[in-house]
């Protein structure tokens, strides 16, 4: 048996996923959806509205199968992936990110079919694609907490004293991608803590948390403060984290790599947000183009006032490009 290096979480999950037989996703057999009960705004939470949509926080709702979150599980569990992609981030908990595109494939097919992005897109209250593949399906796991996540790091808050671990979301953070969907993977039956919590704009905590495997939340992470929280009693807690951005090129898009730079591999994470960026700026130029041809070939004049306002929309998206692609 080849060996993994995720010597903090206990053999049964590698036995597990050894005994899945793998299948190809299929929507219509793995999709689940059904809508949220309800949808909370940010004037719901009592805060204004920074974001790409109205919704800040979904109630969860059911997602995925059964037969989904298993073959999910087994995906995430394979020895080959946990020895090239697993990294501790305390004493019982870890994570797997990077393991899509090549490694994943029914994590990155469920994640990318067109029939789950509708669904997604209706209860964000804008239409969303997957931030970069290397934000699709990142799991959270943590195995046998005693109810703290003291020896945990939030994204972008390493320390000297953390860094022998990767950082985590077990501590308030706003994550680096407008929306994210976090699927709980493991099993809530009787389950004491665990949730997604939220924080309003008056400080008060509320607390999501899907009543089965399967279910997940959408949330607008960038603009919302929100944690991942321990299972108590020794429960396993695995949930899977994937992001999101507006799949129009024209909708604001403040994706920052702050939480994502110290846990990922440099050029892969680089390569990815450059060429979306510039995938969008490429189109953002082509609609300009066409309307300025238009209005030359229509005799309209030229617009000064919002050709220089379009010019520094466009400093803008070029200078934040700038603050994240830092040198290492
Ligand atoms: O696992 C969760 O409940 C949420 C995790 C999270 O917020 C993150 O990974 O950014
Ligand atoms: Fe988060």
């Amino acid at each position: 048996m080849p060996r993994h290096n995720a010597d903090n979480l206990p053999e049964s999950l590698v036995l597990a996923a050894r005994a899945t037989k793998p299948v190809a996703f299929d929507p219509a057999k793995h999709l689940a959806f059904e809508s949220p009960k309800s949808i909370l705004t940010f004037q719901d939470i009592g805060q204004d509205n920074n974001g790409i949509s109205p919704h800040a926080v979904s109630e969860p709702f059911p997602l995925f199968t059964e037969e989904a979150i298993m073959q999910m599980r087994a995906e995430i569990f394979r020895e080959d992936i946990l020895s090239r992609y697993y990294c501790a981030t305390g004493r019982s908990s870890g994570q797997v990110r990077g393991h899509v595109p090549n490694d994943a494939t029914f994590i990155r097919d469920a994640w990318n079919s067109p029939e789950l992005l509708e669904v997604v897109s209706k209860v964000a209250g804008v239409e969303l694609v997957p931030a970069i593949d290397y934000d699709i399906g990142h799991a959270n796991i943590m195995i046998n907490a005693d109810g703290t996540e003291n020896d945990c790091v939030a994204p972008g808050e390493a320390t000297d004293a953390s860094s022998e671990y990767c950082e985590s979301a077990f501590g308030w953070h706003r994550d680096s991608y407008p929306f994210v969907v976090v699927t709980m993977l493991s099993d809530c039956e009787g389950m004491v803590g665990g949730e997604t919590s939220i924080r309003t704009g008056s400080g008060e905590i509320m607390k999501a948390r899907g009543p089965a495997r399967g279910t997940a939340v959408v949330m607008q992470g960038r603009y919302v403060d929100h944690q991942a929280t321990a299972a108590k009693g020794g429960r396993e807690r695995i949930s899977m984290v994937t992001s999101f951005r507006p799949k129009s090129h024209q909708i604001k898009d403040e994706t920052t790599l702050r939480g994502v730079r110290n846990i990922s591999d440099i050029p892969t994470l680089y390569t990815q947000y450059t060429e979306y960026k510039l995938a969008n700026l490429e189109k953002r130029v082509h609609d300009e183009l066409a309307k300025l041809r238009q209005s030359q070939q229509a005799a309209m004049g030229f617009d000064v006032g919002q050709t220089r306002n379009w010019l520094t929309e466009q400093r803008s998206f070029l200078d934040s490009m700038l603050s994240e692609l830092q040198v290492h």
